[in-house]
């Protein structure tokens, strides 16, 4: 079997990841890097300094979903059987800010790839990483592959547009393309401004004297939390079941921005209370009340369930910041 995966997003939490995974299923992986990415400091910094991996077993190509020709001329070159498609601007409060780059990278940018795939001579097999959000204030809790689509964001918006581009691409043109509804997923790699990585680097900071402040906005949101470790596994299991379909992936548990607080200066050993202020300017126009997914489907189908609790996830967080201090 021709095993060549090709991964947007490679340099993000879920890519890095994701491509950990594919090596060790003796994959060569490929990915795509914007011209601004820095390597060295990136997530992908201990394969790519490594000269038993890096250009023997993984591969970086500079293409941009915004530059279809690059990407076009990539992919007929490295004919990869699996793409797995990570990237886009993933963060929900920024996408108020920014609405037009959000969907032109997270909207367009899908549909760009799915056009380049339609007219390869072997089309590879498709991962698109959607989300929760395509759901907005879903009435159904917890929510299954069946719930509508009711965005409440423009993120979720691009999400939506891009999801169901994936059905008809598969339902018309017979892409083998899946879509993973993903809930939140976490890690160490988590990027700097979402809520699980900000709280647990500023608990470690708090301990190592170097801040004293945590601003936050609602700490009563509720989210479905679980590690990004087992995420990119549900991803590839996805591509490896005989007939291409929509799965979610979800932990089926809510927590609360309060309870990661919680947790995080347990591991300290402080106490939140001391140092946690809300910022207005951090609360969100609309914020989704329960978003919680019920994964039965990929659970029986494709034999996948979340393996890391809520309270090892953020412990393993916020010790990996206290070790940077
Ligand atoms: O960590 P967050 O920014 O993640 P959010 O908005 O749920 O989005 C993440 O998960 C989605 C999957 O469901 C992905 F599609 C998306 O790409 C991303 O990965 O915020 C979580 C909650 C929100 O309710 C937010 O309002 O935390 C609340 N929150 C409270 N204070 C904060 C803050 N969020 C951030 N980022 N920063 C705060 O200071």
């Amino acid at each position: 079997m021709n095993k060549t995966a090709f991964i947007t997003g490679i340099t993000g939490q879920d890519g890095s990841y994701l491509t950990e995974l594919l090596l060790t299923q003796g994959y060569e992986v490929h990915g795509a890097v914007r011209r601004t990415s820095t390597l060295e400091r990136s997530r992908l910094a201990h394969l790519y300094a490594d000269p038993a991996v890096y250009n023997q077993r993984l591969f970086l190509h500079y293409a941009d979903l915004d530059d279809p020709t690059t990407l076009r001329r990539v992919l007929t070159k490295i004919a990869p059987r699996e793409i797995y498609h990570l990237a886009g601007q993933s963060h929900v409060g920024l996408s108020f800010e920014i609405p037009e780059t959000t969907c032109e990278f997270t909207a367009m940018g899908t549909l760009r790839l799915l056009e380049i795939l339609r007219d390869l001579p072997e089309p590879p097999r498709f991962f698109h990483a959607t989300s929760s959000e395509i759901f907005g204030k879903p009435e159904q809790v917890p929510q299954t592959e069946a719930t509508p689509m009711a965005p409440i964001n423009p993120y979720g918006c691009a999400k939506a547009f891009a999801t169901q581009l994936v059905r008809v691409y598969r339902g018309s043109h017979g892409l083998f393309a899946v879509n993973g509804i993903l809930y939140n997923h976490e890690s160490p790699r988590r990027g700097e401004n979402f809520v699980t990585r900000k709280i647990c680097r500023t608990a470690a900071a708090i301990k190592a004297g170097r801040q004293d402040k945590l601003k936050l906005g609602d700490t009563s949101a509720r989210r479905d939390w679980g590690h990004a470790r087992d995420y990119v596994r549900c991803m590839w299991l996805a591509l490896q079941h005989a007939t291409p379909d929509d799965y979610l992936f979800a932990t089926g548990k809510l927590h609360s921005v309060q309870d990661v607080l919680e947790q995080a200066f347990a591991a300290v050993e402080l106490d939140w209370r001391d140092h946690v202020e809300t910022d207005p300017g951090l609360l969100r126009p609309a914020e989704p009340l329960q978003l919680v997914g019920d994964a039965i489907k990929a659970r029986t189908v494709l034999g996948w369930t979340p393996q890391t609790a809520f309270a090892d996830l953020i412990r393993e967080m916020t010790l990996s910041e206290l070790r940077s201090q």
